[in-house]
This record gives C-alpha cells, sequence and structure tokens, in this order.
C-alpha cells in the first residue's frame, strides 16, 4: 500500500516523512530496503501478530509495511502545469491514498507562500488543484468513450452518463468521491483513477505542545467523511534523528507521546477498507497482511505466494486470540477451533491462516 502525502510548500511535508523514516529506523533489524529517498517503508506493528508469533515459537516477526511518498511541488496552479505541477500529479495518481499536510502552527520563520497562515484556505487551494487535475483527464476520457457510445454500445453509454455527472460535479467544485460509476460501467472509476476518489487523511502540522486543530478543519474533513491528526511535524523529525534513549528522554522531557505519529500511520492504513491477517509457524517468520475486506482466502494465498494460490487446496483457518488461547496448532485441532475452509471464504480480520497446497 502506497500513501502519497500532499500540501502546500512549507506544510511541513518533508518534516512528516524525515519523522515516518524514523519509525522506518527504529525497525531496523527487519529487512527492509529503502528504494527512494523521498519513499519512507514504515511496518505497521500489531500486538496480535506479537502474541501469535510467541505463542507459536516463530522464528521472526515480520509485519506488513506502508509506503509513504513525500510529493512536493503542490502549487496554486499545478494543473495547468505550474512548478512541475502535472510531474507531481502523476505521483499521486499512484497512490492508494492521501495523507494531506496542512501548516496550523504561525512560526513567522517558516515563509508561507501566500504570505499568511489560513488552513482551511490551504486545504481548499490544494483540493482545487486535485479537482481540476480530475477535470482535465475526465473532459479527455469523455472524448474518447463518446465515440465508442455512438455506436450504442451500452457500457460505453453507461459509462458517458457518468463522465458527464462527475464533469458537473468536479466544475461545481465537488470531488470526485461523490459521484460512484452506474452498475454496467464500475471499472470506469479504476480506468479514470480520478485524485478525488482517494481516501485522505489531514495532518494539522500543529504548534509543538499544542495539538490542538482549528475546529474549521475538523468541519472540513468530517464534511468529508475523513479524519485529522495533529503532528508537531518539525519536532517529531528532530526526535525521528536522535539516538533512541535521547528521543525517549527528550519526548518524556517535554511531555510528547508518540501517539501522534502512530496515528499517522493507523490513520493511512485505516483510510482503504482493509483486514489483517497472519501466517505463522513454529521456527518460521510470523507475518503480517492486509487484504481488502470481502476478499476470500484464495486472494489471501496470492499474496503470499502465486504458486500456492495456483495450488490452492484449502487453508486452515483460526482466530488469532482461539489460537493464542489453546497454545498452538495441535491443542488448537483438538479443541476442534481450527477450521477447514475452502478457496471462497471471506477472509476475516485477525485470522490466522495456513494454505495447504499442491506444488
Ligand atoms: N515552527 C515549526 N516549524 C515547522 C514545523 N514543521 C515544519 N516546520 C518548518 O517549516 C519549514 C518547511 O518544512 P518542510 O517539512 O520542509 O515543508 P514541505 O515544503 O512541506 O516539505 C522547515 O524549515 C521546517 O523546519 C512545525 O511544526 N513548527
Ligand atoms: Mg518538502
Amino acid at each position: 500500500m502506497k500513501v502519497g502525502i500532499v500540501g502546500l510548500p512549507n506544510a511541513g511535508k518533508s518534516s512528516l516523512f524525515t519523522a515516518l523514516t524514523g519509525v522506518q529506523a527504529e525497525a531496523a533489524n527487519y529487512p527492509f530496503t529503502t528504494i527512494e529517498p523521498n519513499l519512507a517503508i514504515v511496518p505497521v506493528a500489531d500486538r496480535r501478530l506479537d502474541a501469535v508469533a510467541d505463542t507459536l515459537g516463530a522464528s521472526k516477526v515480520v509485519p506488513d509495511t506502508i509506503a509513504f511518498h513525500d510529493i512536493a511541488g503542490l502549487v496554486a496552479g499545478a494543473h495547468r502545469g505550474e512548478g512541475l505541477g502535472n510531474q507531481f500529479l502523476a505521483h499521486i495518481r499512484e497512490t492508494d491514498a492521501i495523507v494531506h499536510v496542512v501548516r496550523v502552527h504561525r512560526d513567522a520563520g517558516v515563509v508561507h507562500p501566500e504570505g499568511r497562515v489560513d488552513p482551511l484556505a490551504d486545504i481548499e487551494t490544494i483540493e482545487t488543484e486535485l479537482i481540476y487535475a480530475d477535470l482535465e483527464q475526465a473532459e479527455r476520457r469523455r472524448e474518447r468513450v463518446e465515440r465508442a457510445a455512438k455506436s450504442g454500445e451500452r457500457r460505453a453509454v453507461a459509462e458517458l452518463r457518468w463522465l458527464d455527472e462527475l464533469i458537473a460535479a468536479l466544475s461545481a467544485g465537488r470531488p470526485a468521491r461523490a459521484v460512484p460509476p452506474p452498475s454496467e460501467a464500475l471499472d470506469a472509476i479504476t480506468l479514470l483513477g480520478p485524485l478525488t476518489a482517494k481516501p485522505v487523511l489531514f495532518v494539522a502540522n500543529v504548534e509543538e505542545g499544542s495539538d490542538e486543530v482549528p475546529p474549521a478543519i475538523v468541519e472540513h474533513a468530517e464534511a468529508q467523511g475523513a479524519r485529522v491528526v495533529a503532528v508537531p511535524a518539525r519536532l517529531e523529525a528532530e526526535l525521528a534523528e536522535l539516538p533512541e534513549p535521547e528521543a525517549a528522554a527528550l519526548r518524556a522531557e517535554l511531555g510528547v507521546g508518540e501517539s501522534g505519529l502512530e496515528a499517522v500511520v493507523r490513520g493511512a492504513f485505516g483510510l482503504l477498507e482493509l483486514v489483517a491477517f497472519f501466517t505463522a509457524a513454529q521456527d518460521k517468520p510470523a507475518q503480517s497482511w492486509h487484504l481488502r475486506r470481502g476478499l476470500s482466502v484464495w486472494h489471501a494465498a496470492g499474496l503470499i505466494h502465486s504458486d500456492i494460490q495456483r495450488g490452492f487446496v484449502r487453508a486452515e483457518v483460526i482466530p488469532w486470540d482461539q489460537l493464542v488461547a489453546a497454545g498452538g496448532y495441535g491443542a488448537a485441532r483438538e479443541r476442534g477451533v481450527l477450521r477447514l475452509e475452502g478457496r471462497g471464504y471471506p477472509v476475516a480480520d485477525g485470522d490466522v491462516v495456513t494454505v495447504r497446497f499442491t506444488p
């Protein structure tokens, strides 16, 4: 899963990114590879996985990760190519979800691109750029679909009608997520990939020692079903660069918990409707994975390995807490709580899954 960090210049994107890189560094004993300097691969800690690993005597714990991409350069006019805008918009298109950083702190030493600190206006500037970008994309797509629709093809006719609705909504300043596609052309939204259909988490970059979010931001977020997390980004970035004992001491002294940053990771993860499942065995790595809610154990097998999916026979499934309570697979089987499931079984949050397959 990949999350794009967006916001105006100087909003605090890179500071938040550096802070997240610190979370990455804390997990230095996990085999992560840093791919690009503006990509942070952050593990998603899960107590349930730790408990399962302990119960089974796993060789190590391998949590699933989330990738944060620091996407610089969104300014007013980006959709017209202002400030390399189109390039940055293309980066956003590749992400599953958006973290929108908005400056709340009023430190006069930090220049604001518009010369004033007005968080709600800043949010609207960014949202307007995303809407314009979607509008252009939708209009281009419409030209192509219109030709197909002239032949009377049902799917194309349905998509064209949807595109007209979408274009009207975007023109009125509403996001694409407000206009779901019709059942005859459900894939139309995937084909178009509108930026304003992606789920958003707002990060309010607050004054150090204050986690108060202006009510206007909270209201704005709630109106679109989004959440807001308060993070003092510069302080978190500085803490991330200190060695762990010093950082912990300073945290205690300043009275800042880790909650802000953790909330960003959890919140970003929570944006997509995902369930966590685990694979684990004695002397093997205990691993967490995430799957869209409603997908089956056969899809889960594909996530683990394509060979395992190809040779899928059945899966042994048990909720993580029942496995921990039983003390192991053998005891769970005797208690009758280890179930056999076929390929259509929808994975539940917290399932421990062992796929039986023919190689
Ligand atoms: N006082 C204060 N300054 C901050 C905070 N977050 C970021 N800054 C400063 O604002 C400037 C721009 O931050 P940066 O993270 O590079 O913003 P970006 O352009 O969105 O990537 C830097 O000088 C940061 O040190 C904050 O929470 N409080
Ligand atoms: Mg930056």
